[in-house]
């Protein structure tokens, strides 16, 4: 049996009112006016770590949530034993509204969305330049991701000491996507500060591929907290997915929600495979064009943009904005009908 199991849920030893089902449940339940505040750094099955005030406290989701799930990213509502003390449990009684939400499919056809992290309003999408070689197509994906749930993109190429950062950052030019180009030793010696200052004052996740040296960078921005890293695998290229959890470190400074301007949070991911996009809708992807939103207007209901009616090429044409900036655009939809790893 699973220890966070249904069965064990200490809601479960409440005695049930008799007439169940009589009154609505919303009565019944207390309201929860004196939970604390609380953000979730971790979610290790159902032990949830939440930060309240400057406290560490461990957490399981109170049954009145029912399915709704927690991730790391979210602000929460907690009751009970909130010392922090070992082995207290306190519970979440309510998870409060998302800025954001970053979500995957395990590929486009998985109908099963999987939150990966909540309010963050930056997303560092890693690549090593070499080992793994960069797949532009994860890269176009997890941008799209991005400008679909509202996140402001950070390209992060790491491992600069093994290949040049050019030919990709050509490629992403037109995008005007923010970039930063590390590496292990250069990040050692003052590099890791330039990473910090495209952070500060905001909650980023980083996503890439295993083996891109997230945790790496992770480690390097967070000196005082050390989470295990893995090496590539020198056959197949790929990384071991050390990472098995999200984890949310506030950078040097002071920890609170919302991150001040002079910190902010990082949350290291697991590597991913791949980077569905089943649930991306264009119309959100392209507000992140605003040069060229005004000219689908006269495009035709529900266009893909990428068809012989698109108003986009005559707004191009006209002038109206750059015809790269267009190429990029439709390069990143049409991402969506292609196979990743090619
Ligand atoms: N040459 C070189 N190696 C690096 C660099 N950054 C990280 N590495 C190495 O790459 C390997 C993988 O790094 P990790 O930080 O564990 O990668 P990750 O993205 O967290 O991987 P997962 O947790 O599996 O998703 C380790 O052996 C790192 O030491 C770099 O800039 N240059
Ligand atoms: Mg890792
Ligand atoms: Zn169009």
């Amino acid at each position: 049996m699973r220890r966070y199991g249904k069965h064990t849920d200490e809601d479960d030893v409440r005695v049930r009112p008799s007439r169940r089902g009589s009154r609505p449940r919303t009565h019944i339940r207390p309201k929860h006016e004196d939970a604390a505040e609380g953000f979730v750094l971790t979610v290790d099955r159902g032990r949830i770590t939440c930060l309240v005030e400057d406290r560490t406290i461990i957490a399981m989701k109170a049954r009145e949530l029912g399915r709704k799930g927690v991730v790391v990213g979210d602000r929460v509502a907690l009751v009970g034993d909130l010392s922090g003390a070992k082995d207290t449990l306190a519970r979440i009684v309510r998870v409060e509204e998302r800025s954001s939400v970053l979500r995957r499919t395990a590929d486009d056809n998985d109908p099963y969305e999987r939150v990966v992290v909540a309010n963050a309003d930056q997303l560092a999408i890693v690549t090593a330049l070499a080992d793994p070689e960069p797949r532009p197509r994860l890269i176009d994906r997890c941008l799209v991701a991005a400008y679909d749930a509202g996140l402001e993109p950070l390209l992060v190429l790491t491992k600069a000491d093994l290949a040049p950062a050019d030919p990709l950052l050509e490629t992403y030019a037109p995008l005007g996507v923010r970039h930063v180009v590390t590496s292990r030793e250069e990040l050692a010696d003052g590099g890791a500060e330039r990473v910090r200052t495209m952070l500060l004052g905001r909650i980023t996740a980083f996503v890439g591929h295993s083996g891109v040296g997230k945790t790496t960078l992770v480690n390097a921005l967070v000196p005082e907290h050390r989470r295990a890293t893995g090496q590539v695998n020198a056959v197949t290229g790929r990384g071991r997915h050390t990472t098995t959890s999200a984890l949310a470190l506030p950078l040097p400074g002071e920890a609170s929600f919302p991150p001040p301007e002079d910190g902010g949070w990082v949350i290291d991911t697991p590597g991913v495979r791949s980077f569905g996009l089943n649930h991306i809708d264009p119309s959100r992807v392209i507000h992140a064009f605003p040069d060229l939103e005004p000219g689908t207007v006269d495009c035709p209901r529900a266009c893909g943009h990428d068809e012989p009616d698109c108003a986009l090429d005559d707004w191009v044409a006209d002038g109206h904005a750059d015809p790269a900036r267009l190429h990029s655009l439709r390069r990143l939809l049409a991402t969506r009908e292609r196979h990743e790893g090619d």
